[in-house]
């Protein structure tokens, strides 16, 4: 329903994103992108590019007296950098960094310069992404849907999972926002800050975690019917195509992978039911199907359960370092060292916003599969009509039937 694509170079004129797909009748202005943008930008331990760009993105189509039109929505952000190289005689560039674009990018391109492949590999793309998320947002917001993000570990330095369990996701959400390692447990952020320090003296570079949550979303999203419709799928590869993301799991997947079955799966009640009474309302309750855990992450059968979506990600260590790596110059076949110009010490904050607006995506694509509709008129009655989670929606046949 949804796609989208962006275009331009690192020390380009700047990025394009076309958004195609988006309903009619948004409100939408570059106020409504400046945030995220802004907030991709926030890091302890980023380079100093980010002192030279200040991220604003233009609206070119698809918007007119305030509003989306149905049309393709153009976004466009200028690098202020390019100023400096424009006129600029850029030197050769033959000596791969390990772990970037420069040689597998060259290997399949034929570039006769490593700097083509750098150029668009840079993760300068990602502040158009988070453009298109921040639209994909603003739609999901009309619907109740909010999605957030935290860092849980840096460079090795976790998060404690007793006080984070201790926080609620919006207080976690607001937390992360109130420091630049954008982490929600405050005695860890003095701890990881310690360790980008030690990280930018030792002249070398940190990955670490982030958790990506989304709340407020109607059970019903995605489907159990096809591999390629499945919103599990859709998630794990979205946020795996991100600069320097080497995993991603939903819920806690690879702790769920050591335990029980019956330690894991989110067993079902009735709201309000009394334990050990299986199936009796009690007072309260409403004949709502609910869950006292949430190990599955939000997601059964690449569908959405209504709880909260929880993506956790890990993010490998930038790839260009001060201190040199070995490599070879591919110009002289001479072994070499790397040489460095300038970037990240620490883009684990940062990513998180990326990956906000990647699921932001995600769930804006299968929302408007699920409603259909061409403008927010259309979907704001099929939205109300939504089957939830309650006994009332899910009349049972209960007769035997054959195939
Ligand atoms: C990047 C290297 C650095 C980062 C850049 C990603 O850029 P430069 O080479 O100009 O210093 O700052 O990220 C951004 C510009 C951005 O907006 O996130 C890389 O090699 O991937």
């Amino acid at each position: 329903m949804l796609r989208f694509l962006t275009s331009g170079e690192s020390h380009g004129p700047g990025l394009t994103a076309i958004l195609e797909g988006m309903p009619a009748g948004l409100s939408l202005s570059a106020d409504d992108l400046a945030l995220d943008l802004a907030r991709r930008q926030t890091s302890y331990g980023a380079g100093g590019r980010m002192k030279i760009e200040q991220d604003a993105a233009r609206l070119l189509g698809g918007v007119m007296a305030g509003q989306t039109t149905g049309a393709p929505i153009a976004l466009f952000i200028e690098n202020k950098d390019y100023a400096k190289w424009r006129a600029r005689a850029i030197e050769p560039m033959t000596t791969p960094r390990p772990g970037h674009a420069d040689l597998t990018g060259a290997l399949k391109y034929g570039y006769r310069d490593l700097r083509l492949a750098l150029e668009r590999a840079s993760a300068r793309e990602t502040a158009a992404r988070v453009a298109v998320g921040a639209v994909c947002k603003a739609l999901l917001a009309q619907f109740g849907v909010r999605v957030g993000s935290y860092v849980t570990a840096i460079g090795g330095v976790h998060a404690d999972p007793a006080r984070l369990a201790g926080l609620s996701y919006p207080q976690r959400f607001e937390l992360a926002e109130g420091n630049d390692l954008r982490c929600p447990d405050l005695p860890a952020v003095e701890l990881m800050r310690q360790r980008v320090w030690d990280t930018m003296q030792a002249r070398d570079t940190v990955g670490g975690l982030f958790e990506v949550v989304s709340l407020g979303l109607p059970p019903g999203l995605g489907s159990h019917v096809h591999w390629d419709r499945r919103l599990s799928g859709r998630l794990l590869g979205a946020v795996g195509s991100i600069h320097a993301i080497k995993g991603v799991e939903i819920g806690p997947a690879f702790e769920n992978a050591e335990r029980w079955g019956t330690e894991v799966h989110d067993e079902i009640f009735l709201e309000g039911e009394r334990e050990g009474n299986s199936g009796e309302l009690g007072e309260t309750g409403s004949g709502r199907l609910v869950r006292r855990t949430n190990r599955a992450g939000g997601l059964e059968g690449g569908i959405t359960t209504g709880e909260p979506l929880v993506l956790r990600v890990a993010m490998k260590p930038i790839s260009t370092t001060l201190n040199p790596l070995r490599s070879v110059d591919l110009a002289t076949g001479q072994p070499d060292a790397t040489t460095y110009e300038r970037s990240d010490f620490n883009a684990v904050p940062r990513a998180g916003v990326v990956a906000e607006a990647m699921v932001a995506f995600v769930l804006a694509d299968a929302l408007l599969e699920k409603l259909g509709g061409d403008s927010l008129d259309e979907m704001r009655p099929r939205f109300a009509a939504l089957r939830q989670a309650r006994l009332a929606d899910l009349p049972m046949d209960n007769t035997p039937w054959r195939f």
